[in-house]
């Protein structure tokens, strides 16, 4: 199957074709299209055991807010893949903002997926990850740059780009500690979730913007877009 035909499958239907497997996805029901949650303000870092309100809207079509749209949200604590599960809600009616009350008390890294309503809860839009530290805690906290300097400058790297409906090259595969650049060529908004949410996945990226993420550890690494499910990927990590 080529990249046409997989196009005019997601057009026709909803299910696509990744690494010789038909996936078949809940379908997106906010209003009968697709949607977004992006945070109010950026949530960086959270003190353990401490309630934290985080506030968000649910977008149609990563634009329009929603009235009266909640979402799920899944928490996934990287460092042991524990996960808790809150509730965002609208905060009055008509209300253009959900939020969710929060409790975490492991400190650590957490990445989060926020589900609007009618998405299923093993999909949504991944937020950007967020540490979670011990108020009295005199160590530093790990700076934002880290995982850039670890970087093999030798290491390989891939580009590929996201179309109006598709992954470009939904079967990747490439050496281990390659990195992997996602770049979206198209006018709508698309995003690369990971389905193993320790991984870290895009923010939402707009037409222009690129993701890059290094693939250090051989295995299969199976993603889709956070606002349209039925585009999925996997990249193919090993001796290729
Ligand atoms: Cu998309």
């Amino acid at each position: 199957m080529n990249r046409r035909q997989v196009t005019a499958m997601l057009a026709a239907g909803g299910t696509v074709v990744a690494a010789g497997q038909w996936i078949a996805r809940a379908p997106n029901a906010v209003a009968g299209g697709w949607a977004t949650v992006e945070l109010v303000n950026p949530v960086e870092l959270i003190v353990a055991g401490l309630p934290t309100s985080v506030d968000m809207q649910v977008l149609g079509h990563g634009v329009s807010p929603f009235a009266d749209a909640g979402a799920t949200l899944r928490l996934v604590h990287r460092e042991s893949g524990s996960e808790t599960t809150a509730r965002a809600v609208p905060t009055a009616e008509n209300s253009l903002i959900a939020r969710a009350t929060i409790t975490l008390d492991e400190p650590g890294s957490y990445s989060w997926l926020a589900s609007p309503d009618g998405y299923s809860s093993d999909t949504g839009t991944a937020l950007r990850p967020f540490r979670v530290v011990v108020a009295t805690t005199d160590a530093p906290l790990r700076g934002k740059g880290a995982e850039d300097s670890q970087e093999d400058a030798a290491a390989v790297s891939t580009h590929t780009d996201i179309l109006d409906s598709a992954f470009a090259d939904p079967l990747l595969e490439v050496a281990a500690g390659a990195t992997v650049t996602w770049t979206n060529t198209s006018a709508i908004p698309h995003q690369v979730v990971f389905e193993d949410l320790t991984r870290d996945s895009s923010p939402l990226l707009y037409e222009g913007d690129s993701f890059r993420t290094a693939f250090d550890e051989p295995g299969e690494y199976a993603y889709y877009c956070g606002p349209h499910p039925s585009m999925t990927g996997v990249v193919r990590v090993g001796d290729v």
